[in-house]
């Protein structure tokens, strides 16, 4: 990039129609001292200009252009993969506010410990200004935000992520003139990658002053700030406010032979198979006799009760942050496809001639690994665990033809899932609203890479927002719970497990396409057809009631994948009611009777 184009006829500094948004871009230039200032349009021609900028600075480099057109790599900093919980912060007035799910600070103390840091940390540094809107740009559920960032590979994938530039700038200058100039219909989102020292890094969130600031990595959900920053932790605070539900899930529409579709709202961790789901190819059978997968989403939900009283969700964001490790033709050739061209990829391994790898994808053997050495199995995998790919939802061959309508799609289930080796049944069924807010609130899940820290330990992450949720989770209990009432059509709550293992460690369940299986069960449950068994824990199906034609049925042991072990269900239930516990006053009396009630009822059955 030669010169950085102003992109509106005023001066650069002072680049948009509202006065409150050009103070607040001003009074970020004074602190950190940027050469430049530029306003992002989100045009083609700009991003052309930053991926020419990037591949001179090293930033980015292409990949083989016969296999990968338009493909890029990112190497991050090797201290710098994946998201930073114990340096994320909620910073309310109210300490209690955040919750014991949440690192806290106040306000005044964060602001001064962070400002310190972003005092001249651009100088030299071009200064981004990137408008972004998340959910279609007509849409009454999206909202928006302005992320000021130092990084250009940043505002690249916000751009993919994103509905970014000029549209979004003038929506948010129609906005603020609605409401006379005041700031707080956009959020306001400071970063810049610093030193990219992990020692001088922090990821802070003041819901109350819809802001964010984040010091100091380059990665994923800690810098493309209308992600998990905004999307889930400020927009799940706005959400309690206002009478809506911001949650970590995919969006997947289930078209039927007869062509009628059921929309699916799942929540499962990081890195547990959100992104798998949502592309989901049917099982040839299924193919057949012509069942559709439509993706919507496939890491965030905003949901809200629509006139006739079911939830209608939008997909915030506009592409994939997907995880690449195991993404192969056998687990997802609907990914493979989107990928294939235009696409982002960061901290994969290269083959020697230089197409994209990652351990799953197939048998070569990579030439270089992820930090750019020469292969080689002793420094570990040659694509970083949590290394992914940045991809418009666009290029998805299944994306749903109403994917960007603005009202949303009406959502006939939601899904709670986790990865447990032991003890989780393949799916079961909730008895109603209340105990399904139990079922989530109850999830546990084995971390993985996506976070830094230890990997396959369980650890308990309620509705898989755990590291998302941007206030105190009894008070997030008592918002789902409050959506049970009169005229009310809620969707079923159902629970799934697809990573149980046998005794020698190996998955009991195939997964991938063959959750399609599972998902039917689901919508017959949902359309009162499917039948199922009472348990303490809920409905589960019976090893007849699950459709499972075309598979090789002496190679899976349906009955453990079904079968409940009251014993060590009595001993998780007590593990839970520790952890539910921890809430205190502000744990819904509601969940702890439902709890009590499961615990008799296994014990007595
Ligand atoms: P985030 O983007 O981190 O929120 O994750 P995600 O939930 O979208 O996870 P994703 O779908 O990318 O899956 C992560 C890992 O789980 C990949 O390595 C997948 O291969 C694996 N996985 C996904 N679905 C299944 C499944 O049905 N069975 C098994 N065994 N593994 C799966
Ligand atoms: C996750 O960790 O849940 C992700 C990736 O979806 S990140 O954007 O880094 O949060
Ligand atoms: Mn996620």
């Amino acid at each position: 990039m030669n010169a950085v184009t102003p992109l509106h006829d005023t001066d650069p500094a002072r680049g948009s129609r509202l006065e409150a948004l050009n103070r607040w871009v001003e009074e970020v230039a004074a602190l950190t001292r940027p050469e430049r200032i530029h306003w992002c349009d989100g045009s083609q021609a700009e991003y052309d200009a930053l991926l020419a900028r990037m591949q001179a600075d090293g930033t980015l480099s292409p990949l083989n252009r016969e296999t990968h057109p338009n493909c890029w790599l990112h190497r991050s900093d090797p201290d710098d993969v994946a998201r930073v919980e114990h340096l994320t912060f909620v910073c309310t007035r109210e300490r209690d506010d955040a919750g014991p799910n949440n690192h806290w600070m106040a306000p005044t103390e964060a602001h001064a410990k962070i400002d310190a840091l972003f005092e001249g940390c651009m100088r030299g540094r071009t200064l981004y200004v990137v408008p972004y809107c998340m959910g279609p740009i007509d849409s009454p559920l999206a909202r928006c935000g302005v992320e000021i960032t130092d990084s250009p590979y940043v505002v690249a994938n916000m751009r993919i992520m994103t509905r970014m530039g000029a549209a979004a700038l003038a929506r948010i200058e129609r906005e603020g003139a609605a409401r006379g100039e005041r700031t707080d219909t956009f959020v306001k989102g400071l970063h810049s990658l610093g030193e990219l020292d992990p020692e001088r890094r922090f990821i802070m969130h003041f819901p109350e002053e819809l802001a964010i600031k984040s010091y100091g990595s380059g990665y994923g959900g800690n810098a493309l700030l209308g992600k998990k920053c905004h999307a889930l932790r400020i927009a799940s605070w706005q959400a309690r406010q206002e009478g809506w539900l911001a949650e970590h899930m995919l969006i997947v529409g289930i078209e039927n032979p007869q062509g009628e579709t059921h929309y699916i709202a799942a929540a499962f961790p990081s890195a547990c198979g959100k992104t798998n789901l949502a592309m989901l190819i049917p099982p040839e059978r299924y193919r057949e006799a012509d069942w559709k997968v439509w993706t919507v989403g496939d890491d965030i939900c905003w949901m809200r009760p629509g006139e006739d009283g079911r939830l209608w969700a939008i997909n915030p964001e506009a592409g994939f942050f997907g995880v690449a490790p195991g993404t192969s033709a056998r687990s997802n050739p609907n990914a493979l496809a989107t990928i294939a061209r235009d696409t982002i990829f960061t901290n994969v391994a290269v083959t020697d001639d230089n197409q994209p790898w990652w351990e799953g994808l197939d048998d070569r053997v990579p030439a270089l690994d992820w930090q750019g050495r020469p292969y080689d199995p002793a420094n570990g995998p040659a694509a970083h665990p949590n290394s992914r790919f940045t991809v418009s939802a666009k290029q998805c061959p299944t994306y749903s033809p109403h994917a960007e309508d603005p009202q949303g799609v009406p959502i006939s289930a939601i899904v709670f899932g986790g990865r447990r080796a032991s003890l989780v049944p393949l799916v079961f069924e909730a008895r109603d609203w209340t105990h399904g807010v139990l079922v989530g609130a109850a999830m546990a899940s084995e971390t993985t890479a996506a976070a830094a820290g230890k990997t396959g330990v369980v650890r308990r992450d309620p509705m898989a927002m755990k590291p998302f949720c941007g206030y105190h989770f009894g008070d997030y209990f008592a918002h789902w719970l409050s959506f049970d009432k009169p005229g009310a059509k809620l969707p079923k709550i159902f629970h799934v497990n697809w990573f149980r293992k046998d005794a020698d460690g190996r998955f009991l369940w195939p997964g991938f396409s063959e959750n399609l299986r599972v998902l039917e069960w689901i919508i017959g449950r949902v359309e009162g057809r499917a039948e199922g068994v009472q348990t303490p824990i809920g409905v589960l199906p019976d090893t007849t009631d699950l459709y499972l034609g075309g598979l090789p049925l002496e190679a899976i042991n349906l009955e453990r994948l079904l079968s409940l072990d009251h014993g060590d269900w009595v001993v998780e239930l007590k593990g839970f009611a520790v952890h539910l516990e921890g809430y205190g006053a502000r744990l819904p009396r509601e969940l702890s009777e439902e709890h009590m009630r499961i615990s008799a009822d296994l014990l007595h059955s």
